[in-house]
């Protein structure tokens, strides 16, 4: 069986806030529920490519769904070849840079060409990558947690099964976290594994201060302490808190974004968002990078597509399970034994059309 030659016939966008199984709360502000842009890319062969924006904020989702308007055209005819794509549309976008709406558009049409290559093929992603489907450990990704009332949310983790729970932090004074961490994992035992995400809310001072009261609770890694885009700030905070493991990567913006990262030693760990690292052709480029430079390497979010490119990356490791488009899927990717395994043909992305139309945004 060939790889077919499709052709882009149409490329349809949709708007949708979502709901979420629970709030993110961050240190850096809150997401309530989940807008996302929904892509359909319609082939000559009859097959259509589907993937999703996460666009973090509804203040966003307008000008995305107008620059997807606006870049169809220069894409309509074209081979749904995903790397020649991405060829003709880093050209394209040289002089704006892939940060920000450019990268999030073409990250997320990179996923639904794969996804379109992958359906007409009628197998998993995974397996077109030279890959097999396989069980991926996961740990269960909370917010910034009330001690008063959210505690039985990690029991009820714990027991269906979850290894691994990451919790946010940063978003009160130290204290606050030292006494939320310690109930943690009073909660969770010694035998589950903690993650914390401070969603870049510290100074590099602050960070190594909390880092360093938070340390005896036996930390799998803490997660962007300072602003995304400040690596030494996040070398430092490392140097200064070993061997307490410092994660990031969840904002590298396409492939150098990682690269500039690695260069600067910024991290012990990578997780890297499929949207912003430039879709599946922009994680087959970090997946090399992540095993040159020794990363055990982790997802953000998109559950979905990442199930399938975790389970061809070498040094994979731990799977973020944060599910935020389930609510307008016809199909949930669901927990088993404390694993995640993807899901075709292609990513497995099928759109519950009711509840589509239910949470439409205009
Ligand atoms: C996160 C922040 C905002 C939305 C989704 C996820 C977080 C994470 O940084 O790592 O899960
Ligand atoms: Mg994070």
């Amino acid at each position: 069986m060939s790889i077919p030659d499709l052709v882009i016939q149409e490329i349809r966008v949709r708007p949708v806030v979502a709901p979420l199984p629970r709030p993110i709360r961050t240190a850096s502000g809150d997401v309530l529920d989940a807008p996302l842009l929904l892509i359909d890319v319609l082939t000559d062969a009859g097959v259509t490519g589907r993937a999703y924006a996460f666009a973090y904020t509804q203040l966003t989702l307008r000008s995305l769904t107008q620059f997807v308007r606006d870049i169809t055209p220069e894409l309509l005819g074209k081979s749904v070849s995903p790397r020649a794509r991405m060829r003709q549309v880093e050209k394209r976008l040289k002089l704006v840079g892939w940060q920000g709406f450019a990268g999030m558009v073409v990250g997320t049409l990179d996923m639904a060409l794969w996804d379109a290559l992958a359906r007409a093929m009628d197998v998993p992603l995974v397996v077109m990558l030279g890959g097999e489907l396989r069980p991926l450990p996961a740990y269960d990704s909370f917010g910034v947690l009330d001690r008063r009332t959210d505690l039985p949310w990690l029991e009820t983790s714990v027991a269906s099964g979850f290894k691994a729970i990451k919790i946010k932090l940063g978003a009160g004074a130290v204290e606050s976290d030292v006494a939320i961490v310690a109930d943690v994992r009073r909660t969770i035992g010694d035998r589950v594994r903690l993650m914390l995400d401070f969603n870049q809310s510290q100074s590099t001072a602050g960070a190594v201060e909390r880092i360093r009261r938070l340390q005896d609770f036996d930390l799998t890694w803490v997660e962007e302490p300072v602003a995304a885009e400040d690596l030494v700030g996040h070398r430092e905070v490392r140097e200064r808190v070993r061997p307490v493991p410092i994660q990031t990567g969840e904002n590298w913006w396409f492939p150098h974004g990682m690269a500039n990262a690695i260069a600067a030693g910024a991290s012990d760990l990578a997780m890297v968002d499929i949207m912003k690292i430039g879709g599946v052709t922009g994680w087959l480029s970090a997946t090399a990078q992540a095993e040159a430079a020794a990363l055990p390497l982790s997802n953000h979010t998109f559950v979905e597509p990442s199930a399938h490119v975790m389970a061809v990356a070498t040094t994979a490791a731990w799977f973020e399970y944060l599910d935020i488009a389930g609510a307008v899927l016809t199909e949930r990717l669901l927990l088993v034994d404390g694993t995640v395994t993807a899901r075709g043909p292609g990513l497995g992305l099928d759109w519950d059309e009711h509840a589509v139309a239910r949470y439409a945004f205009s």
